[in-house]
Formats: C-alpha cells, sequence, structure tokens
C-alpha cells in the first residue's frame, strides 16, 4: 500500500505537479522540507542583523530609506517562508526553539561581521546575488507553497541585488579610500558566499533525495558556477578584482574556473564558531523574549473576537 503511494507520489513529482499541503508525501519528504524551508526562513531573519547594524549610519537619507525596505523585505520572506514550513504540520514556536537552541542551521554568510558601509553594498551584490541564483532555481521546486513563496520573493531580491551593486558601483568609482574599502568588502565577502551554495555535490548528503523528489532542480556546485560566471563579469565593469588567483576563463567549458574553498571554514562557521553566532543568536532571544507581549496581545485580540463571534 505505502509502496504503491510513494509511486504515484513519484509519477507525480515526474509529471511535474506540485505536491499541496493536503496530499499524501513520504514522511522523509515532509522532513526534508521543513528541513530546508525552515533553515531559510532563519536566514531570512538572523540575515537582518548584519545589515540592520548599518541602519543609523546609512550614508545619505536615500541610502537609509532604501536599505529599511530592504531589511524589513527581509523580515517579509521569513514570514512567508516560516507559513510555508507551518503547512507541513510543525508549528512556528517549535521552528523557533530548534533556531534558538543550534538545531537548526541558518547561512553561513550571516556569522560574518558589516565592518564598513561597503559591506553593505558586498552583502546585496553578492549575498543577494547568491540567493537569486539559488532562489531563481526553486521556484520550480516541487512543493506547492515554497514555490509560490520562492516567487514573490524572486521579484524582491532583484531590487536588493541592485540596490547593493549600486553602492559597490559608487565606492568602487569614487575617491581612492572609498575604492579601498569597496575592494576590502569584496575580498572579506567573497569565499563565504561561494559556500552559501553548500558543500561540492560529492559532498552533499541531501542533494540526491532533493533532486529526484525536485525539490532542488539544480545542484549546488552547478548553481555555484552560474554565480561565479555572473559576478565575475559584474566585478570588472566596476574595476574591482576578485580575490583568487587560479580563477580562469575556461574555454572548452565556457565557464570560469576557480579556486580551492576553504571547507574547514565553512563547517566551523555552520557548526557555530564563526565570528558573529552567538551573537546573533544572542539577539534573536532577546528580540523575541522583548515581543512577548505583542504575540501575547495579538492571541488575546484572536480568542476575544472568537469568543464574540461564539456568543
Ligand atoms: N549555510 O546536503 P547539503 C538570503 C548544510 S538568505 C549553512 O548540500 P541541502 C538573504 C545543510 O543544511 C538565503 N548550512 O544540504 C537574507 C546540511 O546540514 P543539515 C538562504 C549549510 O539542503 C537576508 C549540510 O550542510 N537561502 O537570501 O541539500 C539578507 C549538507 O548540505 C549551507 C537558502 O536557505 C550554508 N550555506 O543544500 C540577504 C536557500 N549549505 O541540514 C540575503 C534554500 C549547506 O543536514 N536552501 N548547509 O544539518 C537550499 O537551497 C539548500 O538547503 C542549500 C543546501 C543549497 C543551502
Amino acid at each position: 500500500m505505502e509502496d504503491r503511494k510513494e509511486r504515484a507520489f513519484q509519477d507525480k513529482i515526474d509529471a511535474e505537479l506540485k505536491i499541496e499541503p493536503k496530499d499524501w508525501m513520504p514522511e522523509k519528504y515532509r522532513r526534508h522540507l521543513i528541513r530546508q524551508i525552515s533553515q531559510h526562513a532563519h536566514s531570512e531573519i538572523i540575515g537582518m542583523q548584519p545589515e540592520g547594524n548599518w541602519i543609523t549610519r546609512a550614508p545619505s537619507l536615500r541610502a537609509k530609506m532604501v536599505l529599511i525596505a530592504k531589511v524589513q523585505d527581509e523580515a517579509g520572506h521569513g514570514l512567508y517562508l516560516y507559513s510555508a514550513t507551518e503547512t507541513l504540520g510543525i508549528t512556528r514556536n517549535e521552528l523557533i526553539t530548534q533556531l534558538q537552541t543550534g538545531k537548526a542551521k541558518y547561512s553561513n554568510i550571516f556569522n560574518y561581521p558589516t565592518l564598513t558601509w561597503a559591506d553593505v553594498g558586498a552583502i546585496g551584490w553578492l549575498v543577494d546575488g547568491a540567493a537569486i541564483v539559488n532562489q531563481q532555481s526553486l521556484r520550480r521546486t516541487s512543493y506547492g507553497p515554497y514555490s509560490r513563496a520562492m516567487i514573490r520573493i524572486c521579484k524582491e531580491e532583484s531590487f536588493h541585488h541592485r540596490q547593493g551593486y549600486e553602492i559597490m558601483s559608487k565606492m568602487a568609482l569614487g575617491t581612492t579610500e572609498q575604492q579601498e574599502m569597496a575592494q576590502d568588502a569584496l575580498d572579506r565577502w567573497w569565499w563565504p558566499s561561494l559556500m552559501m551554495f553548500g558543500p561540492h555535490d560529492s559532498d552533499s548528503a541531501h542533494t540526491s533525495n532533493a533532486m529526484q523528489w525536485k525539490i532542488k532542480r539544480e545542484t549546488n556546485d552547478d548553481l555555484r558556477q552560474v554565480f561565479v560566471d555572473r559576478a565575475v563579469k559584474q566585478a570588472e565593469l566596476i574595476g574591482l578584482t576578485i580575490p583568487d588567483s587560479e580563477l580562469k576563463w575556461n574555454p572548452k567549458n565556457k565557464n570560469y574556473d576557480f579556486g580551492k574553498i576553504d571547507w574547514n571554514e565553512f563547517w566551523e562557521v555552520v557548526n557555530g564558531n564563526g565570528f558573529c553566532n552567538k551573537e546573533r543568536i544572542n539577539n534573536h532571544v532577546k528580540a523575541h523574549e522583548e515581543g512577548k507581549w505583542v504575540r501575547d496581545a495579538a492571541i488575546a485580540y484572536t480568542e476575544k473576537n472568537k469568543n464574540g463571534a461564539r456568543a
């Protein structure tokens, strides 16, 4: 019986039909999605911190308004993604506990500090740039609510990418000091951005199932390559140098070969030993505790309306 259901499930996926919350799905598929979508949601929410750090110090009113809008968008992305995860039968509270206790991961990239205004540019350009490559692919993911969230999120990410590239272009074409700041930001954010795509395919524990179930549509290495090829041209255009002496055009494959990624650094950061891991989680815990009265008030209001409707 279970086998028959599983075959019908796979046939549906192979036929490019979406799986919806009330459809039958194997437990492994459900758990895989909860893991991936919730980690994605956590990344959006934790990702507000490095850039939020610069809102009060943005160099102009325009820059400040744009940055506030961007950070607010990330909160919205987190909310769509938490909602998509909840359709799989897990509560928001459980998800938040998983994040705060270190059971659930979030993207490696948000454990690095934002030292200068150029870092805000580098995040928009490289981090959102990497996220777009990954998320454009995920628009075709097999789970309906995740796919629909991705379509909406991608539209906003394009604006984020532009705001980052605009900051970098202005600085790269500015005074010598600004040029140095832009190059320094690129030097620090380049390699962690490549790590965002996850381990090489040969070391990726989840890729095989994810590809079979069409949760992922392209592998970690394939998406990383798309990102590198795009970013090299963008860096050239504004006169910045990618910090990789092995970066070289490969005429046979028609893409850029690049140097070795430091996977020790990746695992250290992912496992809690990056520069900012503790600070990021402590801030989250504090904000969550301080927001308790808002959640309590919202629940009390809903309960009151329910009771009112019953009376
Ligand atoms: N960081 O088998 P693998 C944003 C973990 S936020 C940390 O390849 P999978 C933005 C992985 O979880 C964008 N951990 O896994 C927000 C697994 O460990 P577990 C965030 C990572 O799932 C604010 C183990 O390594 N985007 O755009 O097949 C401001 C083995 O990996 C990472 C998403 O989350 C990492 N980078 O592939 C600006 C996209 N990579 O879970 C921007 C959605 C891997 O077994 N997620 N790990 O403990 C995905 O597409 C996939 O989950 C990944 C990893 C490609 C990330």
